[in-house]
């Protein structure tokens, strides 16, 4: 019985230390919390492990032959935590002075923020403009490593390239088209930071960043080159409001240049404007004018409402649709396809449009992509409207037949014409690099496609297009001059001026189409002030992808200067 009064007193007691120890843990656990709550915190702040953010290098994008169009380089941002940094001015001071700010702003600005821990000081600087800062040895003020998108093309390839915000997504053209592509996956790794805030270990990665992947768009940089420095020098010249330029390869449909003005440098944020960055030749729509021509005879032969030996009579020069009065310059009286495209006749162009049912027209129109967009992808594009037949009054379909009541974007209207170029076929637009041409969709007769492209080097050979000629090669295109429809109709001193074309014509490689809008010189016509633009952009473009000549008459076109191959030099 005894052993039981010992044991019982025993477990008394050892009940009773207990007790106070438990009494003392929640004493001391509640003094913690409560009464000690800061220091607890800060050591926990000073000593507490953070996951931070490794940025992914975002891709390249190069050009079709590998030259770099968009390239990211290492920059360092610094920042501070201002609550610990704001009572140091001193301190602010020497920082202020390596981050090229005004001492007595940035202590102000890093005071305002001592609530927070976290401020950046100077996006971006270069290593060793950030090794500077790093020298100061402040506390509370660190690097972090970044990435800054660089184009060496500058404002030349701008408008395809697009461009990256701060933060290094995309915001407008491939770089946001592709951004997903490009950016990568950023990583993290886990750290410890000493009560200054500066890591004191790294605990390793948590993940590892992905890299973004490179990409090869079809641009071609030569040409690209050429077609911003004479699409650049025409604006100028014929003081003219914007322009735009493309150039398509014929056979694949991918984008080798694609030029605009006013243009932007990529490389300086800071003049990054709606009006100068906007891809006008896929986000502007205009009507086309007499550049839709071709269409409509390659409707009516296809509906075999007319053939090569077809004559059409514009006599007197005009002629009347409902309450409208459509004109010529001037009266050509009876002409042959030929004849219409190359005197760029309005009435010639009625004649075979009004022979057609609408829903004939309507659909050869849509088939060249009229009113629908190239699906090139590119972010922004429109589709243009052709206004469905079924809605059409006579005069609709009239108008229709030179250009208007119908608008197009100048991209499209490169890719309509590069179906007249590849025998009748339409085919996607691309904006990357493709290795093997796309098969396309044939939208007309491969013969009257042919057939087309020698009415239009007519045009071109003697009829409003003649400044479009390219020595030794021969070239199938048409002018377009379009007034502007403004509030009160259609103006009589604000044009579109347009030239479209596609070189050699012997076996149509190139597509080309210049848009002038708006030139304010005294010469307002497609054949005057878009022409010879595309005359030169052609012929470089040509030579730089090496095209063989298929026009090599030994007569006066010959260019003073230039030697036939195999020629003495
Ligand atoms: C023109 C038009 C406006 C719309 C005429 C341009 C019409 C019309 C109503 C006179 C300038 C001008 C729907 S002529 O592109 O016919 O490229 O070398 O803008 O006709 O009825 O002072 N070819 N252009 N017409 N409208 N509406 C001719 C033609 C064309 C040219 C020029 C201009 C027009 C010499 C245009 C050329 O082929």
């Amino acid at each position: 019985m005894v052993e039981n009064t010992v044991w019982r007193r025993r477990s008394q007691v050892l009940m009773v230390m207990f007790a106070l120890a438990a009494g003392v843990l929640l004493w001391r656990a509640v003094d913690l919390q409560v009464w000690h709550s800061g220091f607890l915190s800060t050591q926990a702040e000073a000593r507490q492990v953070r996951v931070v953010d490794i940025p992914a290098h975002r891709g390249m994008i190069r050009d079709r032959n590998g030259e770099p169009l968009a390239v990211s380089t290492p920059v360092d941002s610094v920042w501070a935590n201002p609550a610990r940094l704001a009572e140091d001015t001193a301190a602010i001071e020497r920082l202020a002075a390596v981050t090229g700010h005004d001492p007595r702003t940035l202590v102000q600005t890093v005071q305002a923020r001592r609530d927070r821990e976290f401020m950046y000081i100077r996006r971006h600087m270069t290593p060793d403009e950030a090794e500077v800062v790093t020298a100061l040895d402040i506390p509370a003020v660190y690097l972090q490593r970044e990435y800054r998108r660089y184009y060496p093309m500058g404002e030349v390839a701008a408008h395809v390239l697009g461009f990256t915000n701060i933060d290094d997504q995309g915001q407008e053209g491939m770089e946001l088209a592709f951004d997903d592509w490009l950016r990568g996956e950023s990583g993290s790794k886990r750290v410890i930071r000493d009560r200054l805030g500066r890591v004191v270990e790294d605990l390793g990665l948590v993940r590892e960043p992905r890299p973004g992947r490179d990409l090869t768009l079809s641009i071609d940089r030569r040409v690209q080159y050429l077609a911003y420095r004479e699409l650049k020098a025409a604006v100028s010249e014929h003081n003219a409001r914007s322009g735009s330029l493309v150039i398509l390869d014929a056979q694949t449909g991918e984008v080798l240049a694609m030029a605009n003005q006013p243009a932007f440098n990529p490389n300086n944020r800071a003049t990054l404007r709606s009006m100068h960055t906007r891809n006008r030749a896929v986000s502007d729509v205009f009507e086309p004018g007499s550049a839709i021509k071709p269409f409509i005879v390659a409707a009516a032969m296809d509906a075999g409402m007319v053939d090569t030996s077809s004559r059409i009579d514009t006599s007197p020069g005009w002629m009347r649709v409902q309450n409208a009065t459509i004109r010529d310059l001037r009266n050509y009286g009876e002409l042959s396809l030929t004849g219409v495209l190359s005197h760029s006749s309005n009435v010639g162009a009625t004649r075979v449009a009004m022979s057609l049912p609408p829903e004939t027209l309507w659909s050869s129109l849509r088939g060249f992509g009229f009113g629908d967009v190239t699906a090139s992808g590119f972010p922004g594009e429109r589709s243009g409207n052709l206004t469905h037949f079924d809605r059409w009054q006579k005069i609709r379909q009239a108008t229709l037949a030179y250009g208007y009541g119908v608008s197009v974007t100048p991209l499209q209207l490169a890719r309509a014409y590069a179906a007249l170029a590849s025998g009748g076929v339409m085919r996607d637009v691309s904006f990357v690099r493709v290795d093997a041409p796309p098969p396309g969709v044939p939208v007309t007769d491969p013969g009257h496609a042919r057939a087309l492209l020698g009415m239009m080097e007519y045009v071109v050979t003697e009829g409003t297009g003649t400044r479009a000629a390219v020595p030794f090669y021969r070239v199938s295109g048409k002018t377009g001059t379009a007034r502007k429809s403004g509030l009160g109709g259609y103006e009589e001193e604000r044009h579109v001026a347009v030239f479209a074309g596609t070189a050699p014509a012997s076996d149509p490689r190139l597509v080309t189409v210049v848009v002038i809008d708006e030139p304010g010189g005294e010469h307002y016509a497609g054949g005057l002030v878009a022409a010879p633009v595309f005359s030169r952009v052609m012929s470089g473009a040509l030579r730089l992808l090496d095209i063989t000549p298929d026009d090599v008459r030994r007569d006066e076109g010959r260019v003073a200067g230039t030697h036939l191959p195999g020629e003495p030099g």
